[in-house]
């Protein structure tokens, strides 16, 4: 009999702050493994450190809640050992593009078959309120930036697409069907696809509840590199949807994996 979302939900209550968007996050999460049918035999959720990061713990599958930034080698290395797991990885970003950000670059250029979901809150949560890379340039924090952070935010599907990721998505907390539909073609994409999910942090940045009055559709549906280019740039941060899907081969090529005859282990004494 297939499975319904909450058949995927671990029975561990989340200790998220009511309210933060990472709850809508783990539903639509679950929604997409259950239109998929995936099992929790054949799904591996990685993370890092951070509110987002103790998502793994919350669904019924394989999970490993990592170090700090380093979802996605993580992801990387359990995808190229075991192709026929969907693997998903998934935090902050703070997480993912501050001290996680190289891993970030380097894994849209290398195109393994994962998703990656980064849930935005342009804080560091966890550890009570810091600016992170994606905080607005003119986000004011009391005590900790307060002339605001003047550093230019990071863009990171601009970033995911100069780098070479072939599926770039945004969806937002306040959307969980939405964004449980983007992050099924995301599984389905054969290769790196990344999604951005506007998720709010009501303790640290309670303005963010104010996003559902800013977000809105793309426009568009760009078939080519230089298009979704522009459609990013000419975009306020705040549209949902998919802002470019393009296939290329995935890592490993089927003759690296051919090549691997021996045992890579054999000649070390263990
Ligand atoms: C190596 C290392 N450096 C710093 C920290 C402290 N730390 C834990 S979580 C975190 C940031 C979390 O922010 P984010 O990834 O945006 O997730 P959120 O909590 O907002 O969901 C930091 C800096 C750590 N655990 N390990
Ligand atoms: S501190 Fe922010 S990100 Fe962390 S659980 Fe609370 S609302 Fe969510």
């Amino acid at each position: 009999m297939p499975l319904k979302a909450r058949d995927y939900k671990s029975g561990i209550k989340p200790i998220w702050c009511p309210g933060c968007g990472h709850y809508s996050v783990l539903n639509a999460i679950t929604k997409a493994m259950a239109a998929r049918e995936l099992t929790s035999h054949n799904t591996a959720i990685v993370s890092g450190i951070g509110c987002s990061s103790r998502l793994p713990a919350y669904v019924s599958s394989y999970g490993f809640h990592g170090v700090h930034g380093r979802a996605l080698p993580l992801a990387t290395g359990l995808k190229v050992a075991r192709p026929d797991l969907e693997v998903v990885a998934v935090g902050g970003d703070g997480d993912g593009f501050s001290i996680g950000g190289n891993h970030f670059l380097h894994a849209c250029r290398r195109n393994v078959d994962i998703v990656y979901i980064a849930m935005d809150n342009e804080v560091y949560g966890m550890t009570k309120g810091q600016a992170s890379p994606t905080s607005p340039e003119t986000w004011l924090d009391g005590k900790l930036t307060p002339h605001g952070t003047e550093v230019r935010a990071f863009q990171p599907c601009a970033i995911a697409l100069a780098s070479g990721a072939g599926f770039i998505a945004r969806g937002y907390s306040g959307d969980p069907n939405g964004l449980a539909q983007l992050i099924f073609e995301a599984m389905a994409f054969p290769g790196f696809a990344f999604i951005q999910v506007l998720s709010q942090c009501v303790t640290f940045v309670p303005e963010q509840t104010a996003w559902k009055q800013r977000v809105h559709p793309v426009e568009g549906a760009p078939e080519t590199a230089a298009e979704a280019a522009a459609l990013i740039h000419a975009d306020d941060g705040f549209g949902k949807g998919i802002l470019y899907r393009s296939p290329r081969p995935v890592w490993p090529r089927p003759h690296a994996q051919a090549d691997q005859t021996e045992d890579p282990r054999a000649g070390f004494a263990l």
